[in-house]
């Protein structure tokens, strides 16, 4: 299954470190133009192979992106929720992605007190855009990390073919292409 973070500098790669590395502490670094990161989940007696683009917040590489979204089957559009500007900059994205399929994801959770974007101002949002799958997360803390990943997955599954690959033994292992 191939996804594609963008968004500002909003903690897009956190969030990849926490799906990938429950357990540890986050060590983010600023992503330069694009990294490949690839992981996998169990979902359902499935193994599911997730391949995610994780792009730079910086908009000097925002050209750069639409064949990235182009070739993925989910787009995540990522915001925090501590700043006001963030939420613009998904708008942009929002609208940009509008053909394919996206989820949005608020980010900083834990920092509730400092919120800015309010959750009737997102709501409103989308209800003006259709139906679009929305979650918010700390990859600080890992609240609601992994429901959303598995809601995202499981969404996924159910837009796109899936094949079992005979030549595995276990046939539970399934790829999302
Ligand atoms: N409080 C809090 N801070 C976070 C969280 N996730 C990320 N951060 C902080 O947000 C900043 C940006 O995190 P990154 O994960 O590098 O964000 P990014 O979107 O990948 O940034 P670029 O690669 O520059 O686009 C860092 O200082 C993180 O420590 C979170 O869940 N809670
Ligand atoms: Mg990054």
């Amino acid at each position: 299954m191939r996804l594609c973070l963008v968004g500002d500098r909003c903690g897009k790669t956190s969030l990849l470190q926490r799906w990938m590395h429950p357990h540890r502490p986050i060590e983010p670094e600023s992503t330069v133009a694009i990294d490949l990161k690839s992981f996998s989940i169990s979902i359902d007696k499935r193994r599911v192979i997730i391949r995610a683009w994780d792009c730079s917040g910086s908009n000097a590489y925002d050209s750069l992106l639409d064949k990235y979204i182009f070739n993925s089957s989910l787009t995540l559009i990522c915001f925090d929720l501590t700043r006001m500007d963030s939420w613009i900059k998904a708008q942009y994205w929002i609208k940009r992605c509008q053909e394919k399929p996206f989820c949005l994801i608020g980010t900083k959770l834990d920092r509730e007190s400092e919120r800015e974007v309010k959750e009737y101002t997102i709501k409103q949002h989308l209800k003006e855009v259709g139906f679009v799958l929305y979650h918010e997360v700390s990859a600080y803390t890992g609240e609601n990390c992994t429901d959303c990943l598995q809601m995202i997955v499981r969404e996924s599954i159910r837009n796109v073919d899936v094949f079992t690959v005979n030549d595995f033994q276990d046939k539970s292992t399934c790829f999302v292409m």
